[in-house]
């Protein structure tokens, strides 16, 4: 053989799927075409540019509205076995109510999912990747107790008209961000910054709002269409800065407060809550004059409603922290607050390397943590990795070593998982190409293909990862030091 490494031999099954993923408002532009409606994204960006790093916003974004052609030729010219995407509930309900269909956002969603299908690329499809339409917010959003029905009206026309083409389905990307980030916070939209008790309302919502689509999927088209629906949960690491049983506990009540809270409800035995955590939250709660905790209880049915109301475990996993129960490493935050609750301090060595955002580090054995500890904790469940990438910034060019260094890291972390034995079928590159990336614009670019936003086409050009990541799709191994042969003969 020729590869020198120690862990040559070493392959990724050949049913294991690898793909990319995007999101509608961070790729799709055409913020008002055809008869789309307005969402969070658009309202906030409009009329408070100001929060936006570099005041920009995803009216035109990489303009995959139009250029989806182009993206399912990228798709083809890396090889990916699966692409995830998210669909604009304001492009398919421009109210939000499922009373008026948008036949045109109906038909762009029809006409990229056939030519994906041309190619024999699996679509991985997600309902809901933070973009709410903005009748919905101004009823209430999230906390609305009507949500979980919004929700389900709106999974309902997403499973009639194209659940006879797409078999896996994701409901939610990343309750913490929809949730924290967004209602108990101010890094998303709508940032109602309700830091109390937005977070665990938004939270109990969410997952019921999961169940009822689930159900009606699991009820009314499986026997039909036959996929699979699943939700994908942010889980970052956090383990212990120490083996002291102070930081042991530490990292447990932060893994419960950054994807417990979500994950706990729907894939543990008992369901509800994460136990410590709703203790904690209880008992501040009566300490702050509440009349009741922050944290809302579930009943009986609705706790029997959510738990198992999923077919597969989506995680997006970007990088780890270490947890400590020592007042030094804690950060200010409000009270009360999530944080507050968890009253846990972090800290991220130094020498982890850096990537163009300030919270993405690459992390050691980081995914290979996380996957056992989800193996272990939920009943070894269906696992897809449904996000994973790095950062770089706009001037960093084509050459993005740091981006192949990380991709190499994690995907052997993935081989370490699979040996241990975890039931993990997919992982998904964030992503595709540069988008915009949220509070920070177009200044952080995760893309495997550099994205030319100053370009009428919007021009799409491979990085050097693009080739890396293509080679191991190719051939199922990872070569440390595989290097593209010359620029021009990249493109066949
Ligand atoms: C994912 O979130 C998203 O699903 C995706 O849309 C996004 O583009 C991608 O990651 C890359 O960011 O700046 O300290 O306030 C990952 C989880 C949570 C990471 C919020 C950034 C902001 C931390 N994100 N976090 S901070």
């Amino acid at each position: 053989s020729c590869y020198a490494h120690p862990k040559h031999g070493r392959k990724f099954p050949d049913d294991f799927l690898f793909g990319t993923a995007t999101a509608s408002y961070q790729v799709e532009g055409a913020w008002n075409a055809d008869g789309k409606g307005e969402n969070i994204w658009d309202h906030m960006t409009h009329t408070m540019p100001e929060v936006i790093a570099d005041q920009s916003n995803g009216d035109e974004a990489a303009d995959s509205y139009h250029n989806y052609k182009r993206d399912v030729e990228i798709m083809r010219e890396l090889g990916l076995d699966a692409y995830r995407f998210s669909l604009s509930w304001s492009r398919i309900l421009p109210n939000g109510q499922a009373n008026i269909v948008n036949q045109a956002g109906v038909d762009y969603y029809n006409n990229f999912i056939n030519e994906m299908l041309k190619y024999n690329i699996t679509p991985l499809v997600t309902l809901y990747h933070w973009d709410l339409p903005q009748k919905l917010q101004d009823l209430g959003g999230f906390v609305s107790p009507l949500f979980p029905e919004w929700f389900e009206d709106y999974a309902r026309v997403v499973f009639e008209n194209f659940g006879d083409r797409v078999k896996h389905w994701i409901t939610f990307n990343e309750p913490r961000e929809i949730c924290y980030e967004g209602y108990g916070s101010i890094t998303k939209a709508p940032r109602l910054n309700a830091t109390d008790v937005g977070t665990y309302l938004c939270a109990k919502q969410l997952v019921i709002a999961n169940a009822r689509a689930y159900h009606l999927y699991d009820k009314e088209f499986r026997p039909i269409q036959n996929g699979k629906c699943g939700i994908t949960i942010s889980v970052n690491w956090f383990g212990p800065l120490t083996d002291s049983e102070e930081d042991q506990s530490a990292a447990e009540i932060k893994r419960q407060a950054e994807w417990g809270i979500y994950a706990e409800p729907i894939f543990s035995e008992q369901g509800g809550f994460p136990k410590e955590l709703s203790e904690i939250v209880e008992r501040n709660s009566k300490e702050q004059g509440y009349p009741r905790s922050r944290m809302p209880e579930f009943t009986d049915e609705e706790r029997d409603l959510v738990r198992g109301s999923t077919d597969f475990f989506g995680v997006n996993h970007y990088t780890a922290s270490l947890v400590s129960a020592n007042e030094e490493y804690k950060e200010w935050h409000p009270t009360p607050s999530l944080l507050s609750d968890a009253d846990v301090g972090g800290y991220v060595p130094p020498e982890w390397p850096k990537s163009a955002s300030k919270w993405l580090k690459l992390a050691p054995n980081s995914i290979y943590n996380v996957l056992t500890h989800l193996k272990s904790k939920y009943n070894n469940p269906i696992l897809y990795i449904t996000e994973n990438g790095w950062s770089t910034t706009p001037e960093s060019g084509l050459e993005d070593e740091d981006r192949i260094t990380y991709y190499r890291a994690a995907l052997n972390s993935v081989l370490d998982a699979l040996e241990a034995g975890v039931n993990l079928k997919g992982y998904m590159a964030w992503s595709l190409i540069d988008n915009f990336e949220w509070m920070e614009g177009y200044l952080e670019r995760f893309g495997l293909y550099q994205v030319d936003f100053e370009s009428p086409e919007k021009t799409r050009t491979p990085r050097k990862s693009a080739f890396i990541y293509k080679e191991i799709i190719r051939s199922r191994v990872i070569e440390p030091n595989y290097e593209p042969p010359s620029r021009t003969m990249w493109i066949d």
